[in-house]
Order: structure tokens, then sequence, then C-alpha cells
């Protein structure tokens, strides 16, 4: 397989990369962190995004590797913004069905000296669907090294609330096919502010994600939405723009 032998030497000669999409408070609209979303510059290609590769490194076992660097390299550049933001990074169900996940993260805390309460781990719905014993053993031992752990794509799955309540999550992300139908349909305002009040109740820190227009992230703000994120507060972006960003919000 071509594509695969390309990533292992993708790996060796440092074609990935990261960038950043802002993170905001939703009512003061400062800057709270950053979401890691990894890209692979392939020299022949044009850059790739996620979708083209994880799914391969999922199959070969390669996202192992691949995840030690984000995760090391997510947690560099979050040194690099200071002692106070947040760094998020995304990870897959198939990590979470290897016994070493908790000692990788520990690791990357060890090696980096991040504060631990500074990385947020987001997860989707399929980790508990595919062994709910383990991934509960998993988040518990995630916790106990003291990162923050939140539920991603929130609202798409089958039995997101139930899992709410068993699982030991700090934040959800409201999905974005929530946050576009604002603009449109009375239900999704509905559903949104439904979603935000049980978060609340259950003591999480709410985040919409894909915020793309004022209006959505005014009505998001009357909702009482704790974060935001969205193109039309900030792209992805190089870290480089993003110590930008930074800097010109400072
Ligand atoms: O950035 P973009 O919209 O292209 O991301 C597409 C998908 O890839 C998203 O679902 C995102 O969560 C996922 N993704 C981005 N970066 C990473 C990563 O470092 N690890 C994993 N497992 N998924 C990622
Ligand atoms: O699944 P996850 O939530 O991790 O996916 C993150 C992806 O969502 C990133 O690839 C990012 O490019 C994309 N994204 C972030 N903000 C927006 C937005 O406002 N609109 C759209 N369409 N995509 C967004
Ligand atoms: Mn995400
Ligand atoms: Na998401």
């Amino acid at each position: 397989r071509q594509l695969e032998m390309d990533m292992r030497q993708a790996l060796r000669r440092h074609e990935f990369r990261l960038d950043f999409q802002p993170r905001y408070d939703a009512s003061s609209q400062t800057i709270v962190g950053a979401e890691a979303l990894v890209r692979w510059q392939h020299p022949l290609r044009d850059l790739l995004s996620p979708a083209c590769f994880i799914p391969l490194a999922e199959e070969t076992g390669l996202i192992v590797e691949l995840s030690d660097w984000v995760l090391r390299e997510a947690c560099l550049n979050a040194l690099s913004w200071g002692d106070e933001l947040m760094v998020s990074v995304n990870l897959s169900p198939v990590e979470f069905q290897r016994s070493d996940l908790v000692d990788r993260v520990a690791t990357v805390l060890d090696s980096t000296g991040i504060a631990p309460q500074r990385l947020e781990l987001e997860i989707t719905e399929s980790v508990m669907l595919e062994d709910a014993a383990s991934a509960l053993t998993t988040m518990n031992g995630l916790k106990a090294l003291g990162t923050r752990l939140s539920m991603d794509d929130f609202g798409t799955g089958y039995s997101s609330l139930s899992y709410l309540r068993s699982y030991p999550f700090d934040g959800i992300k409201i999905d974005r096919s929530f946050i576009s139908g604002l603009d449109q349909s009375q239900s999704s305002e509905a559903i949104v502010h439904a979603i935000v009040s049980m978060g609340h109740a259950l003591s999480l820190t709410v985040t919409a994600e894909g915020i793309e227009t004022v209006a959505q992230l005014g009505k998001l703000t009357e909702l009482a939405c704790d974060q935001a994120q969205g193109f039309y507060l900030g792209r992805p972006m190089s870290p480089l723009l993003f110590q930008k960003v930074l800097a010109d919000a400072r």
C-alpha cells in the first residue's frame, strides 16, 4: 500500500504539522485555548486533511505513533502560549481500545512538563460503543492524570445523554450541525437550549463548534453557552499565526 509506506516515511521526515483553531469564552470573546488539528504536508500532493489519512492510520496502527507526535507537539505549542491557555487534542477510538493510552499520555505530560489540566482530550461517542467497560477504565486513568475530557460532536450519536452520566466528562462540544441550524429553525434553538441546560445541570463546560455567523454567536451567548469555536471567530491556523492572534488580543 503506497499511502501506508508514505505515511511511515512522513513520520520520519516530519511531514505532519498542526494547525490550531482558537476557542473563545462565549460572553467575553477572549481566547481560552485552541484545538490542535493535524495536517499532512505531502511532498507530492496538496496539503492532506485528516479525513484522508486518519482512517488508514487507524487501520495500520500508525495512529499511535502519529498521535504521540500530535500530543507532544500540541503540548509544546501550548507551553509557548503562556501558562494558562488550554489545548485540545482529538483522540481516535482505535487508541482507546489499546491498553497503553494512559501511559502514553502520562509520558507526554512528563516529558513536556505541561500542567495536566491544560490538556483536553476530545473523544466521540463511538469510543463508548466499542467497549464500554474498557473505555471507562481508560477515561478514569486519564482523569487520574489530571487531564480534561470532552465529548466531541455531541448530539450526533444514539445515546449521548446516558454516557454523560456514566463517564467522567468535563465538557461537551455541540456538533456543528445544530449550530448551522440556529439561523434556520426554531427546533435547533430548542435543542441547543436543552443541551446547554443539561450540560450545566451536570456541571459540564458547554462549547459550541462550527459558528460561522455573528447571529449564531449572539444566539449562543443568549443561550448561555460557555465557549465558542468556528470560522466566524477563527479558522484553524498555523502555530505562528495563532501566536500573532494571541499577541494582538493581549
Ligand atoms: O481539521 P479537519 O476538519 O480537516 O478535521 C477533520 C477530522 O479529523 C475531524 O473530525 C477531527 O476531529 C479529526 N482530526 C483532526 N486532527 C486529528 C488528530 O490529531 N487525531 C485524530 N484522531 N483526529 C483528528
Ligand atoms: O470533529 P471535530 O469537531 O474535531 O472537527 C473539527 C473540524 O471542524 C476541523 O477540521 C475544522 O476545520 C472544522 N471546523 C471548525 N470550525 C468550523 C466552522 O465554523 N465551519 C465548518 N464547516 N467547519 C469547521
Ligand atoms: Mn474536535
Ligand atoms: Na466536533
